[in-house]
């Protein structure tokens, strides 16, 4: 099984958690729109259900897929929210932010009952940190920012190098990433975060961070798809 089908087997698992009548939060990333698709057969089909998407792109692919759509103006909390993630601990802290949702993608997690991660095993890891910490920042007095980024690793025994990320695409090479929000990505390569509830609370205390990657406390549960079956994780 390729991984792109290890990842569908954790959404259709994730599935199975759904009932009639929630409000789900909708993750952004390969695995999340395995997901999306697949509400969307069941919506199809007559569940009855209304979704937050955690990014632009998961919008446009709820729609495709007939999953109706409300926002957190409209309501006033999520059953639950499925999305994947790039790295997950033991304790179930993450780091999201590789596919540069994460701000909306924590806004929506933190208005949820519940956060299940689906993804596949390499996901799990025994400390967080080799995966690029993602940082969304604002562009405005970046250097600024980026110093008090320094001392905040340095207060809790981290380090490595930090890059602007770039935008992917034919038509976009050199152009720095925006995200949703419009504002850019500093990517950190720590390699071990020995303290992520530390760091996260360091990093939130700096006025240019918009939000960072690290979700402390939100996931409940991990749906992990490897080739040797499905292991849920709680
Ligand atoms: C989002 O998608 C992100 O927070 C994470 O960066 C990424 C995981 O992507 P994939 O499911 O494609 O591996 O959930």
């Amino acid at each position: 099984m390729n991984m792109d089908q290890l990842k569908r087997q954790a959404a259709a698992r994730a599935l199975e958690e759904v009932r009639d009548g929630m409000q789900l939060g909708l993750g952004t990333g390969s695995t999340a729109k395995h997901f999306v698709e697949l509400l969307g057969e069941r919506v199809r089909a007559g569940l009855n259900v209304i979704g937050v998407p955690t990014s632009e792109a998961t919008r446009l692919d709820a729609e495709r897929c007939g999953v109706p759509l409300t926002t957190l103006d409209e309501i006033d909390h999520l059953d639950m929210t499925v999305d994947g993630a790039d790295e997950i601990d033991p304790e179930f802290n993450l780091i999201k932010g590789g596919g540069g949702a994460l701000l909306r993608e924590k806004i929506v997690a933190a208005a949820s009952d519940r956060m299940i991660v689906i993804a596949d095993d390499s996901k799990w890891v025994p400390m967080l940190g080799r995966f690029p910490l993602p940082i969304e920042v604002i562009p405005f007095g970046l250097g600024a920012t980026r110093r008090a980024i320094e001392k905040a690793f340095a207060a809790c025994s981290v380090s490595g190098q930090m890059a602007v990320r770039k935008a992917k695409g034919d038509d976009k090479d050199g152009h720095v990433f925006v995200t949703d929000g419009g504002h850019w990505i500093v990517d950190a390569q720590l390699e071990k975060i020995a303290d992520p509830p530390h760091l996260a609370t360091a990093l939130s205390a700096i006025p240019g961070v918009v939000e960072h990657g690290l979700f402390i406390g939100l996931a409940s549960s991990a749906v992990l798809a490897g080739g040797e079956g499905i292991r849920v994780i709680e």
